[in-house]
Order: C-alpha cells, then structure tokens, then sequence
C-alpha cells in the first residue's frame, strides 16, 4: 500500500514571499527524495484558475464577502478533489501557495464574514484535508507593498485585493498571527528578514517536519 503524502502549504500577506519559499522547499524536498507537486490557491485547475481570474479583476460593482467566499470555495473544492487528495493519495508531498488560512485571514478578519460560517464550508468542501505543516510567512504590510512594487518596476496597478485599503491589510495580518497561536500545525517566520535569511528558517522548519 502507498503511504499517503504530506501536504504542506505556505501563507501570507501580499509581497511575503510565499511563491519564493515555494520554490525554496520544493528543491529542499525533492533533494531529499521526496517527489513533489506544487499548486496554489485560488487555482490549480483550469476552473479554479478562472475563478480566481473572476476574484482578482478589478471591477465597479462591490462584491459581496459570501460571495467572494463561496467562491473561494468553489475553486477549493475542485482542486482538493482533482488535485491535492489524489496527489496525496499516490504518496506525493503537495506544496500549494495559500489555502483555507487564507480565507480565516482575508474573508473572516480583513472582511468580517463569519468565522463559524467559513469553519462549515471548509469542513464541507475539504473535510479533514488540511495541511499537516503550514509556514506562514509574517512581514509587515508596508513592506509586502513595497517588495510587491518594486517587483512590477513603474508598472503596479493592483488585483482587487492588493486596491483594498492598508487597514484592511493590518486585519487580515492581525487575523493571520491569532490564526497561527492557535494551531500547531502552523510555523511563524519572520518574514521581514532578508531571503537567505528566511530560506534558512524556512528548511529548518521542513528539516523538522522531515525528521
Ligand atoms: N485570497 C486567497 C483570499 O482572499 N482568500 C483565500 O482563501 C485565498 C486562497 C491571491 C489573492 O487571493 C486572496 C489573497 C490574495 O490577495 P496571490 O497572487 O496568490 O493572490 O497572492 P499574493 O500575496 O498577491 O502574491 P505575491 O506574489 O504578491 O506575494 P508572495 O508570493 O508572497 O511574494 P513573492 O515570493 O512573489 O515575492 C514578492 C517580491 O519580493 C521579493 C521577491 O523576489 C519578489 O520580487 N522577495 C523578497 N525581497 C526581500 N526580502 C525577502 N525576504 C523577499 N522575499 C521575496
């Protein structure tokens, strides 16, 4: 019988780091003999990376949060059912940027959509499929910006989300530090440092989880 693969996600706020630590743990992983398939939320499929399409487009009409959490979800459910359980299932390490911490960070504290409410449809549409280490990456929103900018050169315009205000930034990175003191399963790096820095913590973190 094949022993189930382990699912390890990365989270944070915008300019992070999370898609360069991705990077960092994949090839920490796969020198290890581990065979790893990387995703991301919302995504991963071709109907979740349409649905995030629709939630990162700028648009006139306000979006209602349930809405904007349903259709979190919908593109959660395809991808967990097409791609991470079966990946896990076939013993594979699944590495995915972002999941449902993000929707306790963004929906529940950046826009107030209830907690309870996201705690059932995240019970509905993954069950007990959750990461079993998640690295959540914490910088100081004034600093994501800035990395995120800086990375479009002049170019920067901003998804829906990166036009939010800085407040609703500071909720979701307050919701994210609670989020992390009450589960074990998340590891908190400081992700201020400079990325040799965070590369370090962020094996030594893998390193024992490995181990
Ligand atoms: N969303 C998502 C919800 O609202 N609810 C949900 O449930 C889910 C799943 C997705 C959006 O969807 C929302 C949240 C998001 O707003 P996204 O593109 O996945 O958006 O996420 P972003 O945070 O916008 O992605 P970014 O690419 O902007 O940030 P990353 O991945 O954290 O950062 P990264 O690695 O690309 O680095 C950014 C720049 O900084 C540099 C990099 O080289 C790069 O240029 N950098 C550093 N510079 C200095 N020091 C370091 N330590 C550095 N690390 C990286």
């Amino acid at each position: 019988m094949t022993t189930r693969g382990r699912f390890i996600s990365l989270e944070g706020a915008e300019g992070a780091g999370k898609t360069t630590g991705l990077e960092c743990v994949r090839r920490f992983l796969a020198a290890r003999g581990r065979r790893v398939v990387t995703t991301r939320e919302p995504g991963g499929t071709p109907l979740a990376e349409d649905i995030r399409a629709l939630l990162l487009r700028p648009r006139d009409e306000t979006v209602h949060a349930f809405a904007e959490t349903l259709l979190v979800f919908a593109a959660r459910v395809q991808h967990v059912a097409t791609v991470v359980e079966p990946a896990l299932r076939r013993g594979e390490w699944v590495l995915c940027d972002r999941f449902t911490d993000s929707t306790f960070a963004y929906q529940v504290g950046g826009r107030g959509v209830d907690a309870e409410a996201v705690a059932w449809l995240a019970e509905r549409a993954h069950g007990r499929c959750w990461p079993d280490l998640t690295l959540y990456l914490d910088v100081p929103v004034r600093t994501g910006f800035a990395r995120v900018k800086s990375r479009a050169g002049g170019q920067w315009r901003g998804d829906r989300f990166e036009r939010e205000q800085l407040e609703f930034f500071e909720r979701v990175r307050e919701a994210y530090r609670r989020h992390a003191a009450e589960h074990s399963r998340i590891v908190s790096i400081d992700a201020s440092q400079d990325a040799a820095a965070v590369r370090r913590d962020l094996e030594s973190a893998v390193e024992r989880f490995v181990a």
